[in-house]
């Protein structure tokens, strides 16, 4: 008789352990999705910002500095899988402090000097807080890879506050992207061991696409001079 009664609290505490681990979760994914909310706003901040300079170089100059504008939120499984990787325990704080690039906007330009001029318009406005830069273009990574990378700080206004948020900011040539995107596929086949050799060849691939860059940029400023 005495077993049976306590079997039966144990299912009860079980079952009021199971609810309250529910509740636990659902307020916490009820937290991260208002997060996620916050990084769409501050990532539309920035891309209607870079859209705004596009515009306006286009009406200076007669051609456009972007492009394309590629943007995403980083997913829930990448950023359990980044917090995990850094030691970090899942909560929305951790999310917003450590994690740099759960809103992120690409901009492809159409030539390398076009990376510059918009970061440097881009970090002009007195609503943008730079946080880190990382030039690959200046330095490229050993394997190649071309690209500068922004984090910034933009100011998103709700209802009732103000918010800061941060945004990852990759700008790179048209050229530059078609090889970031080919190496990504290509490293990441499943399967398949890639080699020395091929590391190799593709960093070549990347001189030759950094040297066409150049050349098509000299080729546009002896159109404009003419
Ligand atoms: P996804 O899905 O593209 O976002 P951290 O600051 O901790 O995030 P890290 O390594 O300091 O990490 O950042 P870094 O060097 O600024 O670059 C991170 C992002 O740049 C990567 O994001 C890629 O998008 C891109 N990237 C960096 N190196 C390479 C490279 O060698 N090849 C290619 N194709 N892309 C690169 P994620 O997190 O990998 O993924």
């Amino acid at each position: 008789m005495e077993q049976k009664s306590k079997a039966k609290k144990a299912v009860k505490l079980m079952q009021r352990i199971d609810s309250d681990m529910i509740e636990w979760i659902q307020e916490r994914m009820k937290d991260f999705d208002l997060l996620m909310s916050y990084y769409r706003c501050a990532m539309m901040e920035i891309e209607t910002k870079f859209k705004v300079l596009n515009e306006e170089f286009s009406l200076e100059h007669d051609r456009n500095p972007i492009s394309s504008i590629k943007t995403r939120i980083k997913s829930f499984d990448s950023i359990t899988e980044k917090l995990e990787r850094k030691g970090l325990p899942f909560e929305v704080d951790s999310v917003e402090k450590y994690i740099n690039d759960v809103a992120g906007i690409r901009v492809i330009c159409t030539f390398p000097e076009d990376v510059y001029l918009l970061a440097d318009a881009l970090l002009k406005q007195d609503d943008i807080m730079l946080i880190r830069k990382k030039d690959y273009i200046a330095e490229p990574k050993e394997n190649g890879y071309r690209s500068l990378h922004l984090i910034v700080a933009v100011p998103i206004y709700l209802a009732h506050e103000k918010r800061l948020m941060k945004v990852e900011i990759q700008l790179r040539t048209l050229a530059m992207d078609f090889w970031a995107s080919l190496e990504h596929q290509l490293r990441y086949k499943k399967d398949f061991e890639f080699t020395q050799e091929m590391a190799d060849e593709l960093k070549l691939c990347a001189e030759q696409s950094a040297a066409l860059d150049l050349r098509m940029e000299a080729l546009r400023k002896q159109v404009n001079s003419q």
